[in-house]
């Protein structure tokens, strides 16, 4: 099996620090399966002793409360007398939790003890996309490394997701990489992973029969030591797919029954199973509107046959029209998601949780919060990231995602009812009918690349969810910070921050050189990296920029546009309709602006479109400038890996300058005020 990076848990830096300390477990600390493995993480991976008397330990793991709601908080103590370090939670996860929050903190000197961490939201899932083939849909690190050939390690994006040549045994066995993997998640305090693409082809259908199940529990077995349940995606057809029945309607006696046998069967195999992701009436996926049934009715005949076990139902909310006509204004892609399920608040079984991705659009550089939050009231609902880079760069242009997603969870839908805030991160919890089936999700970008995520700097993403998803509180800098000291730990402090320069802001930079101001969309087709500004605009899939030759941007004002905005609070609504108080840099999201008026910021359109493409270039140029003076103070691997990276995103970000620019100039006829080069 392939070699791999250590990512931000290398054991030599860390047994470098611990030299000779022992470990204690006090006697009601029970024994069970994490536990064993945080055994194993002590004696196995650090290779370090655990001893029988407490006072000869440096450190030691005790049984106690730390959080009334949240039984997997943990908490570290240096003691004042023995020196010792204490750990102690309620339960074994939070002990084992507690020895990564552990190892992060005599890494990173930045920290203060007592620690006490408590996780901000209870279910912290990665998807991912991995198919049965080995390939994986929108990974840009080589194949999956769940399911696929050992000799099989690339993944061609062909701009298309079929799948193609499947072995009859569909799973990789690469055991130690899944295990690093599991190690790496629970590290920064995931606790849920959906092994399989939503969109559910070829084998992928068969996961969740019998002649499968052993190799689904073999991963879970992997996965539940270390606190993880494994969830697989459905496909809503299974049961035309799988048995001899010629329909799906949820309230057909034979269709729930056929679920039924089918959980059944897999909690007979795989215990510990968390439940079904299910993308359903969506881009081409089947569903409950083909019987004239509603979500609600779909998801919760599957919640019915899998609660008996406590298992979960993670329905998606990305549901809309996907054969749109350009030529009706009218319709309004953005609108869908909440015109879909928002009738159907309060009528979700206790354990679905309606999965929603976190724009109305899908992950793009900017959008706005999806209204369903603070206006959803009485359903179990998770937020959707991308952690995966498929609007933002292919892990190829650096992109720490983190600042949006903050963001994001920060953003205040003002649905309050006595006049304070109502966060995106707290409405997720106090709207959810359990607080326990709510939370974060997002898709993984891992693969089969030797430093996981294609660019080594993409390790920050997956870091920074983690840490996201437990921490709300925590600055975007500051996770960054931790993430480089624990990664690039052999490094000098001036290499360090100037890592930390390239990543603090690469986000923004991406934002400024692709589609302006929150338009979106301007993506070469199917593969959505690189440019292409009409690439989608006269196609099925409802998104437009509706440049001419005065503005450009969408309307979805309530006076004069699709009504969008009217679907937010009315302080939020008020916000965005407004071209004076609309973030600027969602300004053509929700306006259709003409490209010499005045924003906010004191410039015109088409001038800001202008200065943020030339500034985003010359950004990337000054990022390549700075990481060739990293040169001999870093590895070399991750030195020649993030170069090449550097140089196509350079050549990536000149032709969207350029094209953006002309586009534009040709558009508006608008000179640069600044005399610089726009290509006629
Ligand atoms: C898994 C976008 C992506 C698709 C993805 C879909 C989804 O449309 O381009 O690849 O499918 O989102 O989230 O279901």
């Amino acid at each position: 099996m392939g070699k791999f990076d250590v990512a931000w848990l290398d054991k030599k830096n860390i047994r470098r620090l611990l030299e000779n300390v022992s470990w204690y477990f006090d006697d009601e600390v029970l024994e069970d399966e994490t536990l064993l493995r945080l055994k194993k993480e002590i004696i196995n991976w650090l290779q370090l002793p655990i001893v029988n008397k407490r006072e000869n330990a440096g450190v030691i793991f005790s049984k106690q409360s730390i959080n009334k709601s949240m039984n997997e908080a943990y908490k570290i103590e240096k003691l004042k007398k023995t020196e010792q370090f204490l750990i102690t939670g309620e339960t074994n996860i939070a002990l084992l939790y507690g020895f990564y929050g552990f190892l992060r903190s005599i890494q990173y000197d930045d920290k203060e003890y007592p620690i006490i961490s408590v996780p901000s939201q209870s279910l912290r899932m990665v998807n991912q996309w991995d198919q049965t083939d080995g390939s994986v849909e929108r990974g840009y690190a080589g194949a999956s490394i769940f399911f696929g050939d050992i000799n099989k390690l690339g993944n061609i994006d062909l701009g298309s997701f079929d799948v193609q040549e499947e072995s009859i045994d569909p799973f990789r066995h690469d055991i130690s990489r899944v295990e690093f993997y599991a190690r790496m998640l629970a590290s920064v305090g995931i606790n849920a992973i959906v092994l399989n693409n939503c969109n559910v082809r070829g084998l992928g259908i068969k996961l969740i029969v019998e002649s499968y199940l052993d190799g689904v529990a073999k991963i879970s077995q992997i996965f539940s030591e270390f606190g993880i349940k494994i969830f697989l995606s459905i496909n809503w057809a299974a049961p035309k797919y799988l048995s001899s029945l010629k329909t799906t309607d949820p309230l057909d006696k034979s269709v729930q029954e056929f679920w039924k046998k089918i959980c059944d069967d897999i909690y007979e195999k795989v215990p510990k199973f968390g439940g079904f992701l299910v993308k359903a009436d969506s881009e081409g996926e089947p569903g409950p509107y083909q019987y004239g049934r509603n979500h609600a009715q779909g998801a919760n005949m599957l919640a019915s046959a899998i609660q008996p076990h406590g298992g979960l139902i993670i329905w998606r909310a990305f549901v809309y029209d996907s054969r749109q006509d350009w030529r009706d204004r009218s319709t309004d892609r953005a609108k869908a998601s909440y015109e879909n399920f928002i009738d159907l608040d309060g009528q979700f079984d206790d354990n679905v949780v309606l999965q929603i991705k976190f724009g109305p659009i899908d992950f793009q550089t900017s959008e706005p919060i999806t209204p369903l939050f603070g206006k959803l009231k009485n359903t179990n609902q998770l937020i959707e990231f991308q952690i995966t880079a498929e609007y933002l760069g292919h892990q190829i242009d650096v992109n720490y995602v983190v600042p949006q997603w903050l963001k994001m969870i920060n953003f205040d839908t003002k649905n309050q009812y006595n006049g304070s805030t109502a966060l995106v991160k707290d409405v997720i919890k106090e709207n959810s009918k359990n607080y326990v089936n709510s939370g974060f999700a997002g898709v993984s970008n891992v693969g089969m690349d030797a430093n996981w995520t294609g660019n080594k700097l993409a390790q920050a993403n997956l870091y920074g969810f983690g840490r996201m998803c437990w921490d709300n509180e925590v600055s975007s800098d500051c996770i960054l910070k931790e993430w480089i000291s624990l990664t690039f730990n052999r490094t000098t402090l001036k290499s360090q921050k100037s890592i930390f320069k390239i990543l603090a802001t690469s986000n923004n930079t991406y934002k400024k050189y692709t589609a302006p101001l929150g338009v979106g969309f301007m993506v070469v087709p199917h593969f959505h990296y690189g440019v292409s500004v009409n690439g989608y605009e006269y196609d099925k899939w409802g998104t437009y920029h509706f440049a001419d030759r005065n503005g450009v941007g969408v309307d979805r004002t309530l006076s004069t546009g699709t009504g969008f905005t009217g679907l937010y609070s009315d302080a939020v609504s008020a916000m965005f309709d407004n071209i004076q108080t609309v973030p600027e840099d969602l300004t053509l999201f929700f306006h259709h602006v003409a490209y010499s008026k005045k924003l906010s910021n004191g410039k015109t359109l088409i001038q800001t479109i202008y200065d943020n493409h030339f500034e985003g270039y010359d950004t990337v140029q000054k990022y390549i400038d700075i990481w060739r003076n990293l040169k001999g103070t870093i590895d070399k691997d991750t030195f020649d890996n993030v170069s090449v990276c550097l140089n196509k995103q350079q050549e990536n970000a000149l032709e969207w300058r350029d094209q953006i620019n002309t586009y534009f100039y040709r558009m508006s006829g608008i000179s640069d005020e600044l005399g610089r080069t726009i290509y006629r």
